[in-house]
């Protein structure tokens, strides 16, 4: 019970333990086709840890022992996505209001139990006690950047895999920007084809077809995860303007870009078939996006007038309404003149109060302390240092409330951890810069801001080392951890 991230809400451990047999069962009820479905996310964890068939039994007439109970019921203390647990040496019970509660019960469940590695054969065994668990924050989120280096539909499911074990619910792709663009658009094509053929140093470039990115949304949303799309502009859009010739003022394609710099291209804001454009690119990721946000960038735009740019992200958030969703952008939208709706992404800490004066709530990724792909250290193979260095005490040791002046707690929408890819080839760099720091703002996102602190966390990291170390996962052993 004392080494979960993130930490629950409440929990009250009492001394006993829970053991699962090869009878155990999976009750569930009621059974619709959402809680079948996580009840059979259960079922296939437990049997790849255990070797055992656990079956389900749907609706059943009366709770037996030894069981694995799961339930929906009301009970509006626990919100959209909380839930309670309770574990006896005779069954787990867990209930929510929601799938989506019940979900997060079973990623606490299979922490829980989580077989020592060195045991074989495995049993399956967990400590007992009570846990009532609420999420702080709606919007905990990974960032993601598929535009500097290009990764695969596998790599980004694998990333998924691991942001649900940890309740994150926000996956934030960023999907085009100087160096290429990463998504199939219809009538559009050259994005993908021309747009996408590039990459940082020329490498790891691609795109996903619309039928490859359905996939993401549908893996990621089974795993109560919202994939967030976002198109980078007027900024940051070489591989636009290098498929599109028409996009430039001047009429002329630009050149594929593989290097890092970044604020140099710009769309060009005076010609109507930009707006053309945009709406087209906007239309069809609103399709293919269930999701309430479009992201759409709006940062570092250097290259761009910055009256044009006030007038053109105003612009653009009636495009995002007009296809029924809510513009989010990186910070620098808050000096345009922006809805309620929208949602501010803050990263340097700047413009934040103006976006907040407007009505808008933000959400927080503070390159000091969220930035993924900042060095840990001078040492760090990969990685960026433009913020500093951020160690996994860096990342853990804030409190989203207190970090800029301006910023409460009600105008935070939530959390994210940002991992640029300029330096990053392949899923084991991806994961060696999430790990452990993915897992510091995954608990600021989650858990009470009192009840936290980074001896806890420290101590808990550990026992994940031990099981990231059995499951082949690629992670940083930081000097600041006692790693089992
Ligand atoms: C700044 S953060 C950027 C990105 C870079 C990142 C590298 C932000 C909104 N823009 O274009 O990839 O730094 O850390």
């Amino acid at each position: 019970m004392n080494h979960l991230i993130p930490l629950p809400a409440s929990l009250l451990p009492t001394q006993l333990e829970f053991q699962l047999g090869p009878d155990t069962q999976i009750l569930v009820a009621p059974a619709t086709p959402e809680t079948l479905r996580v009840s059979e996310f259960l079922a296939a964890a437990l049997r790849h840890a255990t070797g055992y068939a656990l079956s389900i039994v749907p609706d059943p007439p009366a709770h037996a022992r030894d069981q694995i109970f799961l339930t929906l019921h009301d009970d509006s203390t626990l919100g959209a996505e909380g839930y309670e647990l309770n574990l006896t040496p005779d069954g787990v019970f867990l209930r929510a209001q929601t799938p989506a509660g019940l979900f997060y019960g079973i990623q606490t469940l299979l922490q829980l139990g989580a077989p020592s590695p060195a045991q074989k054969p495995q049993t399956w065994r967990a400590a007992t006690g009570s846990i009532r668990d609420v999420p702080r924050f709606a919007w905990r989120g990974a960032m993601l950047d598929v535009a500097r280096h290009f990764f695969s539909v596998q790599d980004v499911k694998r990333y998924i895999d691991w942001l649900a074990a940890y309740k994150l619910n926000r996956l934030h792709l960023h999907l085009s920007d100087d160096q290429g663009w990463r998504i199939e658009i219809k009538t559009w094509d050259k994005l993908a084809t021309i747009g996408g053929s590039s990459g940082v140093g020329g490498k790891k470039s691609g795109y996903y077809t619309q039928a490859e990115y359905r996939e993401l949304v549908a893996y990621a949303a089974e795993r109560f995860i919202v994939i967030v799309p976002e198109i980078d502009m007027p900024g940051h859009t070489n591989a636009a303007l290098a498929a599109y010739p028409e996009l430039n003022c001047d009429g002329v394609a630009r050149e594929p870009y593989t290097g890092i710099e970044v604020g140099f291209s710009s769309l060009c804001l005076d010609k109507e078939i930009t707006y053309q454009f945009l709406e087209d690119v906007i239309r069809e990721l609103a399709a293919l996006t269930p999701g309430e946000f479009i992201h759409i960038g709006g940062d570092e735009a250097h290259a761009t007038d910055k009256t044009a740019y006030t007038q053109f992200i105003a612009r653009v958030e009636t495009i995002v309404e007009k296809y029924g969703k809510r513009m989010v952008g990186w910070e620098e939208i808050g000096q345009a003149k922006i809805s309620a709706r929208a949602v501010a992404q803050l990263w340097r800490g700047e413009y934040g109060a103006q976006a907040i004066q407007q009505g808008a709530q933000v959400i927080l990724s503070p390159g000091k302390h969220a930035y993924l792909d900042m060095q840990y250290n001078e040492q760090s193979p990969l990685g960026l240092h433009w913020a500093g260095y951020v160690e996994a005490q860096d990342a853990y040791a804030w409190d989203p409330a207190t970090l800029s002046a301006g910023v409460g707690e009600s105008n935070i929408l939530g959390v994210e951890a940002a991992l640029w890819s300029e330096t990053l080839l392949t899923f084991d760099d991806i994961t060696f810069m999430a790990f452990p720091r993915l897992t510091a703002i995954a608990e600021i996102a989650w858990s009470p801001q009192a009840a936290r602190n980074w001896e806890s966390y420290r101590q808990r990291v550990a026992a994940h080392g031990a099981r990231w170390q059995a499951l082949g996962l690629h992670f940083y052993r930081s000097p600041q951890i006692d790693w089992e």
